[in-house]
């Protein structure tokens, strides 16, 4: 099967990184091609890909996949035997229910903490709904806690689709040293252990020097 992945910059794209952690789940070889985000042609050469006009894109055999979640369970169904969402019926249903919320949500955490791996800053001071929204993702975090029938230190045990979608939220609360409850900050520190993660932040930071 060949996969081709269209991303943005490393160090500002935060929906490329849940595409790029996907594949990574899924265990499936594929070439990667970065395209920079706020230049004079970044509009121009996305739209050579696709009418989007966003990354990230997954180029396949089947076409061209716009949009991360729409990757995701394309990659969940091609690769069934990754298991990419947990087993567990209940406990998919509410992963597939917090990686939606990701996508359509927490819009005042996105808009006021946009996503720089060198970011190191606090917001001063957090806006109320700011902080509503940090409130409801531990919220749902817990939810998600809850749900798991399988052990580790993920979401739901072991790394499923939804620690994808919420890597990028990690780096948000870390780099902007929101402070957390005991148990989201163990999360974000095995969110930064994943090892898929860690070559994601190290090529993003290198993209400063260059
Ligand atoms: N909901 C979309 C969002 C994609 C998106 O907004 N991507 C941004 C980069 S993170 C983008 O392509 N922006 C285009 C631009 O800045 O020109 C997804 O999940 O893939």
């Amino acid at each position: 099967m060949s996969l081709h992945l269209i991303i943005g910059d490393k160090l500002f794209s935060s929906w490329s990184l849940r595409g790029t952690l996907a594949l990574d789940l899924a265990g499936a070889p594929h070439t990667e091609e970065l395209i920079k985000l706020n230049q004079p042609d970044t509009r121009e050469r996305l739209l050579k890909h696709s009418p989007t006009g966003k990354v990230p894109l997954l180029k396949t055999e089947h076409g061209t996949i716009a949009d991360s979640l729409a990757i995701a369970e394309y990659l969940a169904e091609q690769f069934p035997e990754a298991d990419l969402w947990p087993k567990d019926t209940a406990a998919r249903a509410q992963a597939r229910s917090a990686c939606a919320q990701m996508h359509s949500g927490f819009f005042a955490m996105r808009g006021n903490m946009p996503f720089d791996l060198s970011h190191d800053a606090p917001l001063s001071p957090t806006p109320t709904d700011v902080q509503a929204d940090v409130d409801r993702m531990s919220a749902l975090w817990a939810e998600c806690r809850a749900a798991a029938t399988e052990s580790g230190p993920y979401l739901f045990g072991r790394l499923t689709l939804a620690d994808a979608f919420f890597a990028p939220i990690a780096v948000r609360l870390r780099t902007y040293q929101v402070k957390l409850p005991a148990v989201d900050e163990a999360y974000v520190d095995t969110l930064y252990q994943w090892p898929a993660f860690k070559a994601w932040q190290k090529a993003g930071l290198e993209e400063i020097e260059r």
